[in-house]
């Protein structure tokens, strides 16, 4: 297994659209062995094939929170291939998002609520879902990662600079 690189703003490789896997074999499984690696170290709650610069449509996404738990944090990966919105909510929340993509900057990003996703597992299982709450959020969030749409895409102009000159005074610090 490997820590993969995860690309930041401005690479451009974050804008590039992901394509579906053709056959769900032993390389797509390393791949999302190594995504899911490369995340946890990272100590994300999700993390799409683009961030790492492989222009696949994998998801892998854990919602688990270690710093939350006591004692050993309890591991419940979920790995996505080809995942597909077939439906969302009219009702939508906001939530402040995140991205290990644009370090350390957060803003409220409204999405529908509830959203009914198809994907297929690393044993080529399709899966069909209904999905609330911060699972919800979360793979829309990966979707849009799969499409080369960054989360600061929805808030304001305003926001988002505001937001990217934090980035960059943060980076000058080091
Ligand atoms: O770790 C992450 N946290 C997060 C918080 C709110 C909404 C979405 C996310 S996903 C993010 C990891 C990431 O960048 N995935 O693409
Ligand atoms: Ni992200």
């Amino acid at each position: 297994m490997t820590i993969l690189t995860i690309l930041e703003v401005p690479d451009p490789g974050l804008r590039a659209v992901a394509k579906p896997v053709a056959a769900v074999d032993s390389d797509i499984r390393a791949t999302l062995a190594d995504m899911l690696e490369t995340m946890y170290d990272a100590r994300g709650i999700g993390l799409a094939a683009t961030q790492v610069g492989i222009e696949q449509r994998l998801v892998v996404i854990d919602l688990q929170e270690p710093e939350e738990e006591g004692g050993d944090p309890v591991r419940r990966p979920v790995t996505f291939i080809n995942p597909e919105l077939l439906s969302v909510s009219d009702e939508t929340s906001k939530y402040n998002e995140g991205c290990l993509s644009i370090p350390e900057q957060y803003a409220e990003v409204e999405r529908p609520a509830r959203c009914r996703v198809q994907w297929l597992d690393g044993d080529g299982v399709r899966h069909e879902e209904e999905m609330d709450g911060l699972m919800a959020t979360c793979i829309q969030h990966e979707i849009d990662h799969l499409n080369g749409v960054l989360f600061t895409d929805h808030i304001s102009k305003l926001k988002r600079d505001i937001l990217m000159k934090k980035l960059a005074k943060l980076r000058k610090a080091g």
